[in-house]
C-alpha cells in the first residue's frame, strides 16, 4: 500500500543517548538499542479506516514518531511497519450503515489519514501494509499454527487455542477475569458455544452472507484481526523485533494474541522485545472513540486553518503513556507558544544552545519524555527573549542548533 511522503529530518552534530522505553510486559524500563549496524525494527498498529483520524490516533502515531526520531538521533537505522485494517467488522458495519462500498470507504479514509500524518510531520512507515493484500500471509500463518495443533474449527470459523502458547498472558500481565471482560468489550466472543476456552480467538471467519470473502484452504472467508498484525509483523520484521507499539486499548486482547500466534509458530522467539503503549486521549469525559462519537478530527482542525505544528505541540505537552483530555484551550496555548518560539529563533543569537539540545535529546531517549523536552525549549525561549529578566544572546549561533534539534527530535518545523 502507498505510504506518504517523508518530511526532511536534519542530521544533528551530537549523538543522542540510547533509547529507554517502558515495557508493558515486564513493567520495567528497557534499553532498546540494536547492536552493530542492525536496524531498530518497529511495528505500530495502524488505523481501521472507517472514519477520519482523531486526536487520539494522532497522539499515538506522534508518540511512535518520537521513537523513530530518538533512534535515528542515537545513530540507528529504523525499519518501521504499520498496517491498515482495511477489512474488519467495524469497517463493514459502517459501510453498510452509510451505504458506501467498503473498499471505497477504506480507501477514502486511508487517504485522509496519509494527509493528516504528512501535515503533522509524522515519518512514514517503510512498509505500509493492508490487511486485504496480506491475506496470503495470514493463511500461511494459520496453516503453521494448524500444523502444531493450535487451531480448531467451530462451524465454518477457525479458532486459535490460547493455551498453545505457554507464555499466554505475559504481554498484558492481566488476570483471567480482566482478560474475559476486555475480550468481550474489544471484539472477542467469550460466550460462543463450541469454544474450548472462552478466550480463544477467531483466526479465520468463514464466509457470511453480504460480507466479502476470499478463497483459502479452510474454505472461503476472511482473516481475524490478530492474525493480520501477527503475520504482517513477522513477515516484514522477522521474529523478536524491537518494539510493538499501539494505544493501550490494544494491550489485551490484540497484542497478547499477536504475541501468542507468533510464539506458537516460532517457539522460543518472542514476538517483540518490548511492548510500548500510548495512553488514551479523551474528550468530554470519555476516551475519544469512533464508537462513542466524541471525536475531534485532525482534518477538521486543519480545515479551520489551525497550524498542524500547533496540534503537534499540544500533543507533545502530554507524556505519551498518560491518559489525558483534549481541550481547545491547550490548542490555543500551543498556537501562542509556537509564535513565541518562532520569535526567539528569528533572533539568530540566543541563550546557549548546547545544554538545551542535550536536554531535548536526553528527555526523548528517556521513555519519549516530550513534555520534559518541550519544557527545556520553553526555558531557552524565555531566556533568549528575556521574559524572566535580561535577554540572553550570548550564543551567536544558538537559533540554528535549537531549530535543528526541535525539528529532528520533536518533529516540529518552526
Ligand atoms: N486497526 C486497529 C489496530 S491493528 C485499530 O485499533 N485501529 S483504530 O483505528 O481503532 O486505532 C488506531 C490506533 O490509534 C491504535 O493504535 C489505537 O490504539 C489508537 N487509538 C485509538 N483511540 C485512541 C485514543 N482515544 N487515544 C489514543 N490512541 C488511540
Ligand atoms: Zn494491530
Amino acid at each position: 500500500m502507498r505510504s506518504w511522503s517523508a518530511p526532511e529530518v536534519p542530521t544533528l552534530s551530537v549523538t543522542a543517548p540510547p533509547v529507554v522505553l517502558h515495557d508493558t510486559a515486564s513493567g520495567a524500563p528497557v534499553t532498546v538499542s540494536p547492536s552493530g549496524d542492525r536496524p531498530a525494527r518497529l511495528y505500530v498498529c495502524g488505523i481501521t479506516p472507517y472514519d477520519a483520524t482523531h486526536l487520539g490516533h494522532a497522539a499515538t502515531y506522534v508518540a511512535f514518531d518520537l521513537l523513530q526520531r530518538a533512534w535515528r538521533n542515537a545513530g540507528h537505522r529504523v525499519v518501521y511497519v504499520q498496517n491498515v485494517t482495511d477489512v474488519d467488522d467495524p469497517l463493514l458495519e459502517r459501510a453498510t450503515k452509510v451505504k458506501v462500498d467498503w473498499v471505497e470507504l477504506a480507501e477514502r479514509e486511508t487517504e485522509l489519514f496519509r494527509q493528516d500524518m504528512q501535515a503533522l510531520r509524522v515519518l512514514p512507515p517503510d512498509h505500509y501494509i493492508g490487511a486485504v493484500e496480506s491475506i496470503p500471509l495470514a493463511v500461511e500463518m494459520i496453516e503453521a499454527l494448524d500444523a502444531v495443533g493450535a487451531i480448531y474449527r467451530v462451524e465454518t470459523d477457525l479458532y486459535y487455542a490460547v493455551n498453545a502458547d505457554p507464555a499466554f498472558g505475559r504481554e498484558s500481565g492481566y488476570d483471567r477475569e480482566t482478560m474475559l471482560r476486555l475480550f468481550g468489550e474489544r471484539g472477542g466472543d467469550p460466550d460462543r458455544p463450541g469454544k474450548q476456552d472462552p478466550l480463544d480467538c477467531v483466526v479465520w471467519r468463514g464466509e457470511r452472507e453480504g460480507e466479502p470473502s476470499w478463497p483459502s484452504p479452510f474454505g472461503p472467508g476472511r482473516p481475524g484481526w490478530h492474525i493480520e498484525c501477527a503475520a504482517i509483523a513477522r513477515h516484514h520484521l522477522g521474529g523478536g523485533f524491537e518494539v510493538q507499539g499501539g494505544g493501550s486499548d490494544l494491550v489485551f486482547p490484540h497484542h497478547e494474541m499477536c504475541a501468542g500466534h507468533a510464539q506458537v509458530v516460532a517457539p522460543g522467539v518472542p514476538f517483540a522485545q518490548v511492548y510500548s503503549h500510548a495512553g488514551m486521549v479523551g474528550y468530554d469525559g470519555e476516551k475519544m472513540s469512533k464508537s462513542k462519537g466524541n471525536l475531534v478530527f485532525v482534518s477538521a482542525l486543519r480545515n479551520s486553518d489551525i497550524d498542524p505544528m500547533a496540534i503537534r505541540l499540544a500533543l507533545l505537552r502530554h507524556h505519551f503513556r498518560s491518559d489525558w483530555e483534549w481541550t481547545d484551550a491547550e490548542l490555543f496555548d500551543a498556537v501562542d507558544d509556537l509564535a513565541r518560539w518562532r520569535k526567539a529563533l528569528a533572533l539568530g543569537a540566543g541563550a546557549p544552545a548546547a545544554p538545551v539540545v542535550e536536554e531535548v535529546l536526553a528527555a526523548l531517549a528517556d521513555d519519549l519524555d516530550a513534555p520534559r523536552a518541550v519544557a527545556a525549549v520553553d526555558a531557552w525561549v524565555a531566556a533568549t527573549l528575556g521574559t524572566d529578566g535580561l535577554a540572553d544572546t550570548s550564543d551567536p549561533d544558538a537559533a540554528g542548533a535549537v531549530h535543528a534539534a526541535v525539528d529532528a527530535a520533536l518533529g516540529l518545523s518552526l
